[in-house]
């Protein structure tokens, strides 16, 4: 039985992956350092921290905490300038639909984001009414793959884990919902997501009754 349906929200309800790739990008580009797609893959997920430590690793010098904690502001500026145009439009297709199905089938919802900006981007895209819980990165101490978001998510909607579906475009993602006992649905690239249960291209292609086929 499927208790709950727990999402990803940067690159599994809407692009957002894209545009902290784009602040990443732009933060690179400005302190010389080498930054492309692939390397970004790893980052997916991630905390803003961890990605930073990451990025810089790939340069030459190095940076006091504080100068890190002005980066990472720094990053976040551009994310937030990228955002700012978020409308329902920018919900990647079929997820809306997928959601509400969900809800219908009297299934519980909730997130497990990494992001700190999850609250403003659920809120600018208007589906706040098909969530039961949100967990953000200001919830939680340790990001993923760590568990911990997934779990806390499960136990605000009094859910067994192992009744429970996560939802994940990256590979530390689909290592949290493992490590959490759950069913790990992965939304890209096969060889990315290879510890997930069920992956899928796209989010087009998701739908409950295939889910629920392959989850029994
Ligand atoms: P912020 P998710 C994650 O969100 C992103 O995948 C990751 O790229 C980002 O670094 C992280 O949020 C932190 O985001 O800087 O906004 O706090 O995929 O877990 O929804
Ligand atoms: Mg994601």
């Amino acid at each position: 039985k499927i208790e709950a349906i727990i999402y990803d929200l940067d690159g599994v309800i809407t692009d957002t992956a894209e545009y902290h790739f784009l602040a990443w990008k732009t933060l690179a580009d400005e302190l010389h350092i080498p930054f492309d797609r692939a390397f970004n893959e790893q980052l997916k997920g991630l905390s803003r921290i961890d990605s930073l430590n990451l990025i810089l690793e790939q340069g030459s010098k190095s940076y006091t905490e504080k100068e890190k904690e002005q980066l990472a502001a720094k990053k976040n500026e551009h994310y937030q300038t990228l955002i700012r145009k978020i409308s329902p439009d920018d919900l990647l297709p079929g997820v809306e639909a997928f959601m509400k199905e969900v809800k219908q089938a009297g299934i519980k919802t909730g997130l497990a984001s990494a992001s700190k900006n999850a609250q403003t981007v659920i809120q600018k895209l208007e589906i706040t009414d098909l969530l039961d819980t949100v967990v953000d990165a200001a919830e939680v101490k340790r990001g993923k793959p760590d568990p911990e978001v997934f779990l806390t998510a499960a136990e605000q909607l009094g859910a067994n884990p192992d009744n429970c579906i996560g939802i994940e475009d990256a590979r530390s993602g689909v290592a949290a919902i493992k490590s959490a006992g759950m069913f790990a649905v992965g939304i890209g690239d096969r060889e990315t997501l290879s510890r997930a249960d069920w992956i899928i291209e796209d989010s087009s292609l998701l739908s409950l009754s295939l889910l629920k086929q392959k989850y029994d």
